[in-house]
């Protein structure tokens, strides 16, 4: 038997940490040893608990405990879990039709999704959507867009970064461990270039921006060849990666490139979208307008829903018939979106995401002159990281990551690692998170660096 919280999810919550048993306590170890007996190893977790109700910025286990929602399920719960929208929509909907596949009869919800996505996605061009259900299959969709339009098979990836785990997004994704590691064959025809990431620059983050377009154009030009490439793919912040911000001029750089040899420039915004840099989209920021958009994550509130929206003469170079499948854009997910996506813009999240920016980074830099450990402060609008590495050096420091992460979950606030070398601690809390709560999951931090 596991205890159950009787308080339903939702920004009713109680908004404060409490911790009434150990991490795990009893009721989640229980839980933990069903896993282990049932769930494929391969699937992890980063926190031991198992939870029960969630709302706000704090998500509560299966003992009682209330803890800090500093990761929102990997950038997924923007608007909060069980936001009051978000959940009446899917109640509504699933009270109605759960599904009828929208290539066998489409539905009203799946139209409204995709005329939200045209007005909030960068550009004023025409543009269409089409409707996925996880952020690798949005990837996915859009390679196969820019291929089928373009009439050229190759795809410019990046260093550090990361596009998901079904064959075509390994193959886009960088990192060896734990992603890729034995997986293979991969998917061919993608070629990886440098990425113009400001603290490891050989030349330093002031040549960054130059040296590394320099970089990209040159190898293109002469290992692929400018007319054999069908897009360029690029995170504008990457997540997985260690949440790089390129310097200023280094996107509107490479629009620039692609526009001039015909390239499509596929901005993959599955973490950085809808609110979370503090804009719409991260690509706002420089006015960069791309000529495909990958979405996921924050778009449903916490539903299953991706999308890739374009320019609608390269979104209907695709024949009839050749874009779908059985879930795409389910009513029940669509509802949920149209719910998170009125959330947005009746709370003003972009304001809210900048907001929590202007409180952190300030504490962070603090921080940072006290511990030399942390070698970059780092990010956007309510996507946050500290780099760590030995003082003095830039050798990821890994294990001291670890540690603190570790330090933060045993004192109840949920933080996220990164990294291609995997000494990045992120923070991507609720965007809906108390300013309170949000100050006392700074105190904890510290505190855990102060621990070390
Ligand atoms: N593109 C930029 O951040 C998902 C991955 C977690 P899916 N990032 C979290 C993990 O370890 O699996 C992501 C992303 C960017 C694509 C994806 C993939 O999105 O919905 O996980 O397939």
């Amino acid at each position: 038997m596991t205890v159950q919280s009787p308080l339903p999810g939702g920004p009713g919550l109680a908004q404060v940490r409490r911790l009434v048993t150990e991490i795990p306590g009893p009721a989640s170890r229980e839980l933990l040893a069903r896993r282990e007996a049932s769930v494929a190893r391969g699937v992890s977790h980063v926190l031991p608990v198992f939870i029960s109700a969630a709302g706000g910025g704090v998500l509560i286990d299966v003992d009682g405990n209330s803890l800090i929602d500093f990761g929102s399920g990997i950038a997924v719960t923007s608007v909060g879990n069980s936001a009051p929208r978000v959940s009446a929509a899917i109640r509504e909907q699933a009270d109605r039709f759960t599904h009828t596949c929208f290539m066998v009869t489409p539905y009203e919800e799946y139209v409204s999704v995709c005329e939200e996505l045209a007005r909030l996605t960068p550009g004023d061009h025409g543009k269409r959507s089409a409707l996925l259900n996880s952020g690798a299959e949005a990837v996915e969709n859009a390679v196969k867009i820019a291929r089928h339009a373009t009439g050229r098979p190759a795809v410019v990836a990046f260093d550090h970064a990361y596009h998901g785990r079904t064959n075509l997004t390994m193959a886009l994704t960088a990192k060896n461990m734990p992603y890729k590691d034995k997986f293979g064959p991969f998917a061919g025809e993608i070629y990886r270039m440098p990425m113009a990431y400001p603290l490891r620059w050989p030349g330093g983050p002031e040549a960054c921006a130059a040296n590394a377009l320099d970089m990209i154009t040159g190898l293109i030009h002469t290992q692929v060849g400018e007319d054999n490439v069908a897009a360029v793919l690029i995170e504008p912040i990457q997540g997985e990666g260690g949440f790089i911000v390129p310097p200023d001029g280094f996107l509107p750089g490479l629009a620039e490139f692609c526009q001039e040899h015909g390239i499509l420039l596929i901005a993959d915004e599955i973490q950085t979208g809808f609110c979370r840099t503090g804009d719409w989209f991260a690509c706002d920021h420089e006015g960069v307008v791309p000529d495909l958009v990958t979405t996921a994550k924050g778009i449903a509130g916490g539903m299953p829903l991706a999308a890739v929206t374009g320019r609608a003469e390269i979104m209907d170079s695709v024949h009839v018939g050749g874009l779908g499948g059985t879930y795409g854009g389910n009513p029940v997910a669509c509802a949920a979106a149209l719910g998170a996506i009125e959330t947005m813009a009746a709370e003003d999240l972009p304001g809210r995401a900048r907001r929590i920016g202007e409180i952190m980074l300030p504490r962070l830099h603090k921080l940072a002159e006290a511990y030399p450990v942390i070698g970059d402060v780092r990010g956007r609008g309510a996507m946050i990281a500290i780099e760590l590495v030995r003082p003095g050096t830039l050798e990821p420091a890994a294990d001291i990551a670890a540690r603190v992460a570790k330090a933060c979950h045993t004192a109840g606030l949920v933080v996220l690692t990164c990294g291609t070398f995997g000494n990045v601690l992120r923070f991507l809390p609720p965007l809906v998170i108390g300013e309170q709560l949000l100050e006392e999951g700074l105190s904890i931090l510290e505190d855990a660096f102060a621990a070390l």
